[in-house]
């Protein structure tokens, strides 16, 4: 059985980007693996947070992973600041890794936005990232492929580390990416991926939108002004990415959607999108609105933070006793 691990950000409501990006896969890998899902809180402080926003984001991504089909009795689910391993592991990765490693991380240059100087913990980030990996022995860690570099850098510090401290230290983990969804772009900037943090609410879908809301976001969905309905990347990224959220959420393939809708103008095909972008989301809404108050909730959060505190406290005995640390 491998070891799977992942997290999102409590930044926001989850978008169908994360969901088509990593939850999707989160829910199909839980039956085979040993799956292990957190909630990765200290990593939303690289940016300032409300306190009790925050809290509020906690409890939301929880019970979206729960609406979405991750079930607390196969994986564990967890929130990150819970177990203290992650920061402690994180030291002790900084002290193995180069400022010229982090600074070539395009995340970064994004969300510094080249300014002179930016937050110490968005330049670090990818370093609790790799900590939040490497302390639960991942074999396997189901992302968006906005995070391949992040999860190279996590490779690299740990075969280093395995090189000259002592073999074994970590298991080397490997990134899995969806084909359909791997990327989804923004609605209003497809050059941009969707995010939870972009200012106009229409540039995402977020799992728990209203029918309303969604349609509006699509129907305003940027495109281009030659009317077809077609794959191309580079020069229709908007239709592009429409095509590719049908896709993901459809199971039927690009091809196939091409074809059916050939000679049809983007309001027809628009109007198909926000249809089924509805009726997916619909069961996913219900299914929070039961969880969000439920005391199941709290003791899933609970109980998963201890049995991930216990893996953590094993990895991170063999980590000190490996590095000459503790006693
Ligand atoms: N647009 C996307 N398409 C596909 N996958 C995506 N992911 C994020 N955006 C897309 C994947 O979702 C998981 C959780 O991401 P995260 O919350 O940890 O951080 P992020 O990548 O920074 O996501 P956001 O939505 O853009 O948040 P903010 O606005 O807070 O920075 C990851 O597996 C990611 O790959």
């Amino acid at each position: 059985m491998k070891r799977v691990f992942s997290g999102v950000q409590p930044t926001g409501n989850i978008h169908i980007g994360n969901y088509l990006g990593a939850l999707k896969q989160f829910v199909e890998l839980q039956d085979e693996n040993e799956c292990i899902y957190c909630i990765v809180d200290l990593h939303s402080i690289t940016v300032p947070q409300d306190p009790k926003e925050l809290r509020k984001h906690i409890l939301d991504v929880a019970a979206l992973y729960m609406a979405v089909g991750v079930d607390p009795k196969k994986s564990i689910i967890f929130v990150q600041s819970d177990v203290s391993g992650h920061a402690e592991l994180s030291w002790i990765l900084t002290c193995n890794s180069y400022t010229g490693e982090l600074s070539r991380m395009t995340q970064f240059k994004d969300k510094s936005k080249g300014r002179e100087s930016a937050p110490t913990g968005l330049f670090t980030y990818p370093i609790l990232m790799a900590a939040d990996i490497l302390l639960y022995d991942t074999d396997i860690v189901p992302v968006g492929n906005d995070q391949k570099q992040h999860i190279e850098l996590c490779r690299d510090i740990a075969i280093r580390i395995n090189n000259t401290v002592k073999k074994d230290t970590f298991v080397v983990p490997d990134g899995r990416f969806l084909k359909a969804g791997a990327r989804i772009m923004a609605l209003d900037d497809p050059m941009s991926k969707m995010s939870k943090s972009a200012e106009n609410v229409h540039s995402r879908i977020s799992l728990l939108d209203e029918d309303n809301k969604i349609k509006k976001s699509i129907m305003r969905a940027t495109t281009d002004s030659d009317g077809e309905i077609k794959f191309d990347f580079e020069n229709k990224p908007g239709v592009s990415n429409l095509l590719n959220i049908y896709s993901a959420f459809s199971g039927k393939s690009i091809e196939d959607i091409v074809a059916a809708f050939s000679g049809c103008g983007y309001g027809d095909f628009k109007k198909e999108l926000v249809g089924i972008v509805q009726e997916a989301l619909t069961p996913i809404k219900k299914n929070f609105d039961e969880i969000r108050q439920s005391q199941e909730l709290l003791d899933t959060l609970r109980s998963g933070a201890e049995r991930a505190g216990a893996i953590a406290e094993k990895t991170m005995k063999r980590v000190k006793g490996n590095f000459g640390l503790g006693f």
